[in-house]
């Protein structure tokens, strides 16, 4: 198939799903165009099967705004046409899904037909789409798509309560590279980050306020009194300011360490013991299930699709969003040393679940299917 994919190529879960299923996608011997504001960023390498196009955007004194949706629609018409693309795959409905419609109408006045097919992924759903100057916008950009895919069975009901969607949609969930996110030997770096053999807990992600941090460190400050242990904070953003500010305040700068974003993350994780996730929201939780991968059991909220990933009691465990108590009862009890051992094994026993060689398939069949549907 020729595929054109429409992705926000920042860090952030959306763009490192659309850009890894790219990846695979081309290596499984499909063509991949890649339709994004700048070069994603796991996108730095040479392959046969890729190309990459970049929407550039003409300035002018007139536009307050950018108008990015019409360019964006634009360079899909332009790509569609000349690459003769079989099928439009955009993650995160706004803008992506509405400029792929325009791009639709605008190739079927010309007489040529694009299947669209939208990747819901979370806060364009739970938080972005429910403002009221969206909303419309996001459901008739669902409705108008040719296909919907979910990234976990709880955001495709979020978004039945939550928008008047008609379309059926596929919940096809975040998957993991195992070639990639596998515990290697970093014993040095353990040794370095936690010189007295502590427990290393680590966290990543964007430092957004839903990600709650601050829940983290608060748990943080009282396992530490039952388990010697190190915090690794990996990622930034809004709130680093804040969480830091947060570590001095309640003195744990020794044991607490922000790194900032680190592309190869897997590195961290393979020689973490605990992952934190307390998030007030998340659709799936990629972050999680590449720790698991890496064998690292999770401490999670039970919001939104954490529930599908991590199991309570098996994987890890699940508590109320702000119940920071529960989480370090759950934390101490996966740290002991007769506990650990099982939790890690069965975090990799489930993240195998997730593989990329098992889900990669999905979407080549969901594309067939919505091909041959249009
Ligand atoms: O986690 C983030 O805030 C980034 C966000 C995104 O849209 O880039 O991630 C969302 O999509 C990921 C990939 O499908 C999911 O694994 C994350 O759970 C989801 N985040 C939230 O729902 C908050």
């Amino acid at each position: 198939m020729k595929i054109g994919i429409v992705c926000y190529p920042t860090f952030g879960g959306s763009g490192v799903v659309a850009t890894e299923l790219g990846k695979a996608l081309a290596q499984r011997g499909h063509e991949v165009h890649f339709i994004t504001y700048s070069q994603p960023i796991r996108l730095d390498f040479f392959n046969e099967n890729i190309f990459y196009h970049e929407v550039n955007i003409s300035s002018y004194p007139l536009f307050q705004y950018p108008p990015y949706e019409s360019a964006l629609a634009g360079k899909m018409v332009d790509v569609v046409k000349h690459a003769k693309l079989d099928i439009l795959h955009v993650h995160y409905a706004i803008p992506h899904a509405t400029s792929a419609f325009l791009a639709k109408q605008i190739l079927r006045s010309e007489g040529l037909d694009i299947p669209v097919v939208t990747t819901l992924h979370g806060t364009d759903i739970s938080v972005v789409g429910k403002d009221p100057s969206l909303r419309p916008v996001v459901t008739f950009s669902i409705n108008a798509s040719d296909g919907v895919t979910a990234v976990s069975g709880d955001l495709r009901q979020e978004t039945y309560d939550a928008f008047d969607v008609k379309n059926d949609i596929e919940v096809i969930y975040n998957f993991v590279d195992l070639k990639r996110f596998y515990k290697q030997e970093k014993e040095h770096f353990k040794r370095f980050i936690c010189p007295n053999e502590e427990k290393l807990l680590v966290h990543a992600s964007n430092f957004r306020k839903v990600k709650r941090i601050d829940d983290i460190i608060r748990a943080f400050a009282k396992i530490k009194l039952e388990i010697p242990s190190k915090l690794l904070l990996v990622g930034d953003g809004q709130e680093r300011q804040n969480m830091e500010e947060l570590c001095r305040n309640l003195n744990l700068c020794d044991d607490i360490r922000f790194i900032g974003k680190l592309e190869a993350i897997e590195e961290v994780l393979s020689v973490a013991d605990l992952f934190f996730m307390p998030s007030e929201k998340e659709s799936f939780g990629l972050a999680a299930l590449e720790a698991m991968a890496c064998e690292v059991p999770v401490i999670s909220s039970n919001t939104g699709g954490l529930a599908e990933l991590n199991i309570h009691g098996e994987t890890g465990f699940l508590s109320n969003v702000g119940d920071v108590d529960d989480m370090v009862k759950n934390a101490i009890f996966i740290l002991q040393e007769e506990n650990l051992k099982t939790f890690k094994a069965n975090a990799l026993k489930r993240a195998k679940e997730f593989d990329l060689n098992l889900i990669v398939p999905k979407y080549e069949a969901y594309y067939a299917s919505v091909i041959s549907k249009s």
